[in-house]
């Protein structure tokens, strides 16, 4: 999906999907997989999926969907669709498994919930004739009734794979079909050396999704997988674990076997825990840098015991001695980390239903003094976190337009303050952190700094000008620019245009909502230049397909097919 938030600025990080390739490298050997991941061309979406699906003709188009993602992702369908209409389009990842009810409406053909390799392998050969779409655990699909409307099945859950037996097989990386996956001008890559968590923090989606369990792939697997992502140009490896800390024991055996394997020449980036770090920060955190991890994500989530009650996360920020609780384990954890060299990325939790304006400033506060980029999110209701049952429940959720579910945009009614102040504290403090980590940034890649600097600050900055700087107009002012922008921006693909006809439905205000910015998305977006395509008329579908047919060499597949 090319939708990207704040904190993940296009210009600096553009990371690959890792279930893209995971999906693709587990497919049987005779399909042509093609990956696009739609990160890398945010400007030019359209076109670059119109290209795509000329050259590849695809049998199957998969799609990986964030909630945030959920609007692009279903106008892409309705782009796929118009220009392949036979094509089957199968959905996966966090939003469809969690809120399957909502893609049952949309143009899709089948539904993948939880993990994906084995049930996709499946689904793939039951379209080949071998096996029955009811037998495959984890699958939703339609059933013809007879009627006109097909009736969804949904098959039971897949069991978590353990992981253990490498019956997963390495990512195929080949399958990419995009390039210019970036960390701050080092070609980036990632890996997953395990699945799981057995925390259950109420904002999270991962036990929801799969469960309270932890596997782990083999070191030989991880080992292999890192190389592979090397021979592919990667630089820079994010290891995508849920929670790669949970296992102290494992994690500093696995830094020995980085380093054994001569591997840690490559800056690794990684998620940890706080409490992980802090009470096993002496053999660990030198270990971590030796392997060559420099950034590592802390999900500290807040500095008040409260809100880390009511995060469910005071569990691991907790520090002990001797078996004992000793307080909060973030200082300790940062600490460990600042002496061994490295850079913590701090994830903040601010804005719960009952913050102050005070307890949002000491952690924002804290940010700025302790930590080297600034990771603060508002917390966000995602399908089935025990937190969204509990905002639902007490009617707290105040914005329901998912595409804005980014994490840097408040939703959550706050008895103290509205949202728009929330979010402008955290806005206001954030800039200056992010400008004072260029320096160390420029101290190690000082070619992609002296290339981006401008671009970095016109992006920190969006929204500010020079009557801002030169404090003749208010930060406020500013700031209601760069919402306005960050609006525009959510638009990477025009709504169907059946948008443009009158609308007289329930959900009219939206609707025209949607009608408007895409009629001002029209008039500056570079996709302008190009008439939008009518997606539901059936001529002119139909006209894409005959261009299609006699156009379409037989290259890669975006999904897969048949050799
Ligand atoms: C690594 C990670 C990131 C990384 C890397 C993202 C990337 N490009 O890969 C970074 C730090 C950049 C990131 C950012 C964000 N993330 Co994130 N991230 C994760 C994390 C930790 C692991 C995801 C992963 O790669 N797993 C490994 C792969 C192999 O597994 P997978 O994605 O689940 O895919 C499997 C199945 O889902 C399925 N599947 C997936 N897609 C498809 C597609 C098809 C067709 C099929 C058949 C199957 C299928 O099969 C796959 C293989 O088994 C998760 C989970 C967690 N514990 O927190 C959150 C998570 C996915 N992130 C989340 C969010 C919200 C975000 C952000 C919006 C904000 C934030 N909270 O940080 C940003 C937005 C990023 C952007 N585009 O700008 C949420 C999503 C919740 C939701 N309901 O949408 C999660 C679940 C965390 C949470 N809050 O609970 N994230
Ligand atoms: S520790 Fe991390 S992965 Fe585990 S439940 Fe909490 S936020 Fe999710």
């Amino acid at each position: 999906m090319p939708d990207s938030f704040e904190h993940m600025p296009t210009v600096a990080i553009r990371m690959p999907n890792g279930a893209l390739t995971s999906l693709a490298g587990n497919l049987d050997e005779h399909h042509k997989v093609a990956v696009a991941d739609l990160i890398l061309c945010q400007r030019s979406v359209r076109e670059t999926v119109t290209r795509l699906v000329r050259e590849t003709d695809p049998d199957i188009v998969g799609m990986s969907i964030m909630t945030f993602q959920r609007r692009t992702a279903e106008r892409l369908m309705h782009l796929v669709r118009a220009l392949k209409p036979g094509v089957k389009i199968v959905v996966g990842g966090y939003d469809p498994s969690l809120d399957t009810e909502a893609y049952l409406s949309m143009p899709v053909d089948f539904v993948v919930r939880g993990e994906g390799e084995v049930t996709l392998r499946e689904l793939t050969r039951a379209l080949e004739g071998q096996g029955s779409l009811h037998f495959i655990s984890g699958l939703s699909h339609k059933q013809s009734s007879g009627s006109d409307q097909a009736k969804w099945i949904h098959n039971p859950q897949r069991a978590p794979h353990r992981l253990e037996d490498n019956d997963i097989r390495l990512p195929k990386r080949n399958a990419r079909v995009l390039k210019g996956y970036t960390l701050l001008g080092r070609q980036v890559d990632v890996i997953e050396t395990s699945r799981g968590c057995t925390f259950d923090c109420s904002f999270c989606s991962i036990i929801e999704m799969r469960g309270r369990n932890f596997f782990a792939y083999s070191f030989d697997r991880v080992l292999d997988d890192i190389r592979d992502a090397q021979r592919h140009g990667a630089r820079t490896i994010f290891l995508v674990d849920d929670n790669i800390t949970l296992n102290v024991h494992r994690f500093e055996a696995l830094c020995h076997a980085i380093i054994d394997a001569g591997l840690n020449k490559i800056d690794y980036f990684v998620q940890g825990m706080t409490s992980a770090i802090a009470n096993h920060g002496e053999t660990l955190a030198p270990l971590m840098r030796k392997a060559g991890f420099r950034y590592v994500f802390l999900g500290i989530e807040n500095i008040l015991e409260s809100d880390l009650v009511f995060l469910q996360a005071s569990a691991k920020n907790t520090a002990r001695a001797n078996g004992k609780k000793i307080g909060n384990a973030t200082l300790q954890a940062i600490e460990y980390l600042h002496k061994n060299n490295m850079l913590v990325v701090g994830g903040l939790i601010v804005g719960s239903p009952g913050d102050t304006a005070e307890s949002i400033k000491a952690n924002l506060e804290f940010a700025r003094k302790y930590v080297d980029w600034p990771y603060i999110q508002h917390p966000t209701p995602y399908p089935k976190t025990p937190m969204t049952a509990d905002f639902r429940r007490q009617g707290l959720i105040e914005n329901e337009r998912l595409e804005e579910y980014d994490g840097t945009t408040p939703v959550v009614r706050n008895e103290n303050l509205p949202l728009d102040e929330i979010e402008y504290l955290r806005w206001k403090a954030e800039r200056g952190m992010k400008t004072r980590h260029i320096p160390t940034v420029l101290r190690h890649d000082p070619w992609f700094v002296l290339r981006n600097v401008g671009r970095m600050a016109t992006f920190t900055y969006r929204g500010s000008t020079l009557r801002t700087a030169l404090g003749l107009e208010s930060d406020r002012r500013a700031f209601a620019r760069y919402q306005e922008i960050r609006r525009k921006e959510r638009e990477y693909i025009e709504p169907p245009q059946t948008f443009c006809d009158p609308v007289d439905s329930a959900d009219s205000k939206d609707e025209s909502q949607e009608r408007r910015l895409w009629a001002s998305s029209k008039e500056k977006s570079p996709l302008s230049l190009q008439p939008p395509l009518v997606w539901h008329s059936p001529q002119q579908s139909s006209l894409l397909k005959k261009g299609l047919t006699s156009s379409s060499p037989d290259a890669a597949r975006i999904s897969s097919t048949k050799r």
